[in-house]
């Protein structure tokens, strides 16, 4: 038999508990006569849910929850509510990220947009701030990883998800700060995509169009040692073994990093692209092995000879600065 969920349509706090239903296989029911205000006033569901709020959930064998993530948890198999203690414990913490810091702000925020409260600048201006801080905590906790806890969809991404949802219901009016904040128009993937697949002169112009020096920077850097670089395959080695060493930033990072000269007499140079304006190696130990060997400057990319630099190592031709090109490796 089904649990029943009480809730009016799109209450995103019912969607939590819907969506880990369904990712868990647990059959619920949703009465399609529930009416806000009404149905939860009678004696009858108050008798139950002595809150009088809704989502409520009443289970099979007659057990009454209220407050959505409990109804959540409830529905909700090991795979979403976490399997270790640590684990859970993470989950936890997003989950009270999302409820104590999301939800809030972007109520007080939205709720005015939507005709459901008052506006009141002092307020409104305060939430802004705090969902700009927030919507970064979040940012630089996904630079590392595609899921806030482990490696597959938890509570945690459903609930966050959730609490965002009002944020993008107004979404026509905040398109420019979301656009600022979490969206943006060079998407790395498809820019990687374009390098991979098209001609330079194509892939070359896309990064140009398309980049978004909002939320991307490019970086030059140079090998710090060259007189202990030896031979061409050793160095390329060098560049290889960084490379993997920084695989989880594949996801917000590309990098054309080359060898110059040859056999004993060589120089390592490169371009770097990520999101964030910062260097992104601090954030992990693994990516703090080679950095410190390489000097690193931001590039102003309104620059023609930023343009010049990002066109060489991406096409790995032209003249280098006098530096006779040898080979190139791609970070991707
Ligand atoms: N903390 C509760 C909040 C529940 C809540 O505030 N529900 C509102 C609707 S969003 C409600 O049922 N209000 C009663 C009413 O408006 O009659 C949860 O997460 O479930």
């Amino acid at each position: 038999m089904a649990s029943t969920l009480y809730t009016y349509p799109n209450s995103f706090r019912a969607q939590k508990a819907l969506i880990a239903a369904q990712y868990s296989g647990t059959a619920v029911n949703v009465p399609e006569d529930f009416v806000l205000g009404e149905t939860n006033k009678t004696q009858e569901f108050l008798k139950k849910f002595p809150n009088g709020k809704v989502p409520a959930l009443e289970t099979p064998d007659k057990h009454y929850l209220s407050e959505s993530n409990a109804i959540a948890y409830y529905l909700g198999n090991d795979d979403l509510n976490g399997k270790t203690k640590l684990e859970k414990a993470q989950i936890l913490m997003w989950i009270n990220f999302a409820e104590s810091e999301i939800l809030p702000p972007s109520c007080t925020w939205t709720f005015p947009c939507l005709g459901i409260m008052q506006f009141n600048k002092q307020n409104t201006d305060k939430a802004k701030e705090d969902i700009k801080r927030v919507l970064k905590v979040l940012n630089d906790h996904l630079l590392t990883s595609t899921y806030l806890v482990g490696e597959r969809i938890t509570q945690a991404d459903i609930n966050v998800c959730c609490n965002l949802l009002t944020l993008y219901q107004i979404y026509d009016k905040l398109k420019h700060f979301l656009t600022c904040i979490v969206g943006c128009t060079f998407i790395m993937d498809e820019f990687k995509r374009v390098y991979s697949n098209e001609d330079e002169s194509v892939s070359i112009k896309y990064f140009w169009d398309k980049f978004d020096a909002e939320n991307y920077s490019i970086w030059f850097c140079e090998y710090l040692f060259p007189k202990e670089l030896t031979l061409t395959f050793m160095s390329c080695n060098l560049i290889g073994g960084m490379f993997q060493r920084l695989d989880k930033m594949r996801k917000n990072a590309f990098g054309s990093v080359c060898l110059f000269g040859e056999d004993n007499n060589s120089t390592i140079s490169g371009i770097w692209v990520w999101r964030g304006h910062e260097l992104a190696f601090t954030l992990s130990e693994d990516w703090q092995i080679d950095y410190e060997s390489y000097s690193w400057k931001k590039l102003d990319p309104s620059l023609p000879e930023t343009k010049k630099l990002v066109t060489e190592y991406l096409s790995w031709s032209g003249d280098f600065g006098g530096k006779k090109f040898n080979q190139g490796k791609i970070f991707k």
